[in-house]
């Protein structure tokens, strides 16, 4: 069996970051590889893996290292496929590794997770997969449910050591089995829906947004676009949620403490695409906010400002179960001449 995800470490010091992933596909059935290959240490190795990967059929490349971290983004040059990038955290916490795999400039993205978040990682190879593959995503959406009970026995668990005079417990009616519903499985192609969803959290986020757009045309992608803030406008980004749920993937744009996309992941179990605007501190506020998400819930984060990566990213995700957009990425990759991401 050809394997669908191949997993590269930088090093074998890097497996316990792996076995978080290994954990994830093993229950979701996904076929995987594991490689040990350094883009610094065995360059060729690494080119290799990847060319013939790519040409066997792998739809999507885990990259995990920590320090310098350029792996990920060598897997990223050698294919066409999407790239996940799992900082390791070897020194300053991780923060190095973070920033080596998630600022890549246009034209090669690195869908980047949280520090160490090895399962977060599979979960969004899982959810990429999960596209053009309806058993992944029942798979997934059972997986999500299993944490919503998690958390219920926690609390639950919790209230028992609670014992102070004035701690009065209410009891609210909420049933975890409707926050997944079926028809959150409902294919685009049923509904005429565009493919993709844009989200900008405020119209300053505007000029980010128009450079995925602009990719997201040249690539011809479907797509709509919306200004919400979950913050300012609740009620109207449910709404929003609702009405897109035949979307294949999002794409959240926001800057400061940007929960547009942990929002937008709160509702669906589709790939979320989060891109970082700076508006403050340099868009590291967003970065940070955006990119270390609880286990269970990834969101595939991306460069400080990279609308562009965005939208190639997307390209990348689609193209392995729709030849059309795939050839437009080729033909795009293969014109590529745009510093401007
Ligand atoms: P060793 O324990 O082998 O010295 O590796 C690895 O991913 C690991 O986290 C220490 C750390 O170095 C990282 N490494 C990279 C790359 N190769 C190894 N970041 C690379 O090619 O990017």
């Amino acid at each position: 069996m050809e394997p669908k995800v191949m997993i590269i470490l930088g090093s074998a010091s890097d497996f316990n970051v792996a076995e978080k992933s290994i954990g994830i596909l093993e229950i979701l059935g996904i076929s995987y590889d594991v490689r040990v290959a350094s883009a610094h240490r065995t360059h060729e190795k690494v080119k290799k893996i990847v060319e013939e990967s790519t040409a066997n059929g792998v739809e999507v490349f885990i990259g995990i290292a920590g320090l310098s971290a350029h792996l990920p983004g060598i897997i990223a040059a050698n294919t066409y496929k999407p790239v996940v990038g799992v900082p390791v955290s070897v020194k300053l916490g991780g923060l190095d590794a973070l920033f080596a795999i998630v600022q890549m400039p246009v034209g090669a993205p690195v869908a980047t997770v949280g520090i160490d978040r090895g399962e977060n990682g599979a979960i969004l190879a899982a959810q990429i997969v999960g596209i053009h593959d309806a058993g992944i995503r029942t798979k997934l959406s059972k997986m999500r449910r299993e944490f919503f009970f998690k958390l219920k026995n926690d609390e639950e668990q919790l209230a028992e050591k609670l014992t102070g005079n004035y701690y009065s417990r209410h009891s609210f009616e909420i049933d975890e089995l409707e926050t997944t519903k079926e028809d959150d499985l409902v294919e685009s192609d049923d509904t005429g829906y565009p493919d993709v969803a844009v989200i900008a959290g405020s119209y300053s986020d505007i000029k980010i947004a128009k450079k995925t757009t602009k990719f997201l045309d040249k690539l011809r992608i479907t797509y709509n676009t919306s200004v919400i803030s979950p913050i300012r406008h609740p009620k109207k980004f449910e709404k929003f949620m609702e009405e897109t749920k035949a979307v294949k993937l999002y794409i959240a744009i926001s800057g400061l403490s940007a929960h547009v996309t942990g929002a937008v992941v709160g509702f669906t179990e589709k790939p979320v695409i989060g891109v970082p605007c700076n508006i403050r501190l340099g868009g590291l506020d967003a970065l940070l906010s955006m990119v270390n998400m609880p286990p269970g819930v990834p969101v595939a984060t991306l460069g400080i400002d990279s609308g562009g990566n965005a939208a190639i990213l997307t390209a990348e995700m689609l193209g392995i179960g729709d030849a059309n957009i795939k050839q437009e990425l080729l033909d795009f990759k293969g014109n590529m001449n745009c510093p401007d991401n």
